[in-house]
């Protein structure tokens, strides 16, 4: 799968590391033809070049605006390697085969960073960089594309060791219609700031506009939703069966409710209960409607208004009862007739069907705007089994708290930081969410959990012989003294704190057992 090239095109605005690039490129016999401004700099470094011009029998015209757009130079790029019928056409044309394709852009992104005028702006659109980049990208089949300096060593490289081999050419593919993707999204983005455009009208950050919605987190906030296509079960691959249309906050909200809710599998029924993107009540139970009711006892005043997610089909009984609270979203990967025909009573409740669970494990990217960037990470998919799970209290915790542990702490991973969260008998009971310290959270938690059983006209708390977890590690044993006094008998928490032999001695003087996990799940 290595092509040895022969012919090489270099057209660069950043000519940093060209010369060394070409010269060695020369040197294992490959051909060069080159552009204006990069032909001038390689001669001069005495590194024999073939200019373009030559090649298309046109001259660079129009100030340079085209120089490159030339069916020799795109039939060499496109030209499917030993298909007759191009290689009829390459012989009837005099085109020759280009095999290694290397181009930067215009500096269009320093162009408007360093706040140049409009006209200058403009001039500094790449049109044929570009439309080479794609050409060669697609191409990969048999040709290598290289758009950054930093590549140029891999190439050699892979000269040396007989060719740039299927997998090299692919990936620096992907790397080339990443780029082109980002240069148009810099050159939308200029458009719309120049336009004082509404913000996402012009957005192109590899997404297709799925809708526009009405407004976004607040009234005076305007909102689009894109797709990504992504194949991922989830709110933006999901089917509405019925309902008004979904707000920014739902798709938000449904997004959270859905994640956590597949964390579960399908093994065992599972409900979560959404508010603002926080669970408010997670279930699981030998049915959904079981596993629902167990989501609701946790927190029946915040579950209002709320978005709910189940894991399995929904069916009938779990639909009527649902629809006895005031509910924005239902979604599930199906739903029975029944089950439609009971949501079809409450006209405004939007049901979402999304075919299946999103798997936890599969990797994907999250990614969040900041003032003049964006933060792009690999989505959490850290998972906790038994296996991971590290005693480091006297006493071990019992077969049935370790359920409720790992329970506890999927259900956290998905909770805003700091997040401690109670659970009994696989569901939650108490979740202190989003709170700045985290024994603000335990204190939260806790008194959730009272309120929750003063709701239901129980007796003594929920807390009582609960398992707690902590997204991250308690700095002080003060977190830890809030379980205690809430009741609880075990805790999962990350470890890792300089204090940790003070919350160890703490939960022993209790008598509680502790595990720690070594993943912390941060969730901001
Ligand atoms: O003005 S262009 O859009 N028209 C073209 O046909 C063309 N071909 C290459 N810009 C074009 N280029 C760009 O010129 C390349 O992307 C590269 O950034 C630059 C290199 O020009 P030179 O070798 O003259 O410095």
């Amino acid at each position: 799968d290595r092509i040895q090239p022969k012919r090489a095109l270099i057209s660069v605005s950043d000519k940093a590391g060209m010369v060394e690039f070409a010269r060695a490129l020369h040197g294992a016999g490959v051909e060069i033809l080159t552009t204006g401004g990069s032909k001038a700099e390689l001669e001069a470094a005495g590194v024999p070049v073939v200019e373009v011009a030559s090649v298309t029998g046109f001259p660079e015209i129009m100030d340079g605006r085209v120089k490159t757009l030339h069916p020799k130079i795109h039939g060499g790029l496109l030209a499917v390697r030993g298909e007759p019928s191009h290689a009829e056409a390459m012989a009837t044309h005099g085109i020759e085969g280009i095999d290694i394709l290397c181009v930067n852009l215009y500096p269009f992104e320093a162009t408007v960073a360093r706040g140049a005028p409009a006209e200058e702006t403009v001039e500094n659109i790449d049109i044929g960089g570009p439309a080479m980049i794609r050409a060669a990208a697609k191409n990969h089949g048999y040709v290598t594309v290289v758009v950054e300096p930093s590549d140029y060593g891999a190439v050699i490289e892979a000269i040396a060791a007989g060719g740039p081999t299927v997998d090299l050419r692919r990936r620096l593919a992907a790397k080339a219609f990443s780029r082109t993707a980002a240069y148009d999204a810099a050159v939308s983005g200029w458009f719309a700031r120049e336009l004082s455009a509404e913000p996402g009208d012009f957005f192109a950050v590899g997404g297709r506009l799925a809708e526009e919605l009405r407004y976004g987190e607040n009234p005076h906030q305007s909102a689009r939703f894109y797709r990504t296509g992504e194949p991922r079960f989830g709110v933006a691959t999901a089917r509405q069966v019925q309902g008004k249309a979904l707000s920014y906050n739902n798709i938000n909200d449904t997004d959270a409710a859905f994640e956590l809710v597949s964390e579960f599998g399908a093994d065992r029924p599972a409900v979560a209960i959404i508010k603002h993107a926080n669970p408010c009540g997670v279930g699981t139970g030998a049915s959904l409607l079981e596993a629902y009711e167990k989501a609701l006892a946790c927190d029946p005043v915040s579950a209002f208004g709320g978005i709910v997610a189940l894991n399995g089909r929904l069916d009938a009984e779990a639909a009527a009862k649902i629809v006895e609270v005031f509910t924005e979203v239902i979604i599930a990967p199906e739903a029975s007739d029944e089950a439609a025909a009971i949501i079809a009573g409450k006209k405004n409740l939007r049901l979402l069907v999304t075919g299946g669970l999103a798997d936890p494990a599969t990797p994907g990217l999250a990614v969040r705007s900041v003032a003049g960037g964006l933060l792009v990470q690999s989505r959490d998919f850290g998972r906790i089994g038994a296996d991971d799970l590290r005693v480091v209290t006297k006493r071990a915790p019992t077969a049935a708290e370790i359920a409720d542990l790992l329970f506890a702490f999927r259900v956290a991973k998905h909770v805003k930081s700091n997040a401690i969260v109670y659970a009994k008998g696989g569901a939650t009971v108490g979740i202190g969410a989003g709170q700045m310290s985290r024994v603000d959270s335990s204190r939260i938690a806790a008194r959730k959990a009272e309120d929750a059983a003063a709701a239901a006209g129980l007796s003594g708390r929920l807390t009582d012989g609960a398992v707690v977890a902590s997204d991250a590690f308690f700095p002080f044993a003060d977190g830890l003294q809030a379980a205690v006094e809430a009741g609880a008998t075990a805790v999962i928490q990350p470890g890792g704190s300089m204090r940790d032999d003070e919350v160890i001695a703490a939960a022993d003087a209790a008598g509680l057992a502790m595990v720690f996990t070594g993943m912390r799940h941060f969730r901001h």
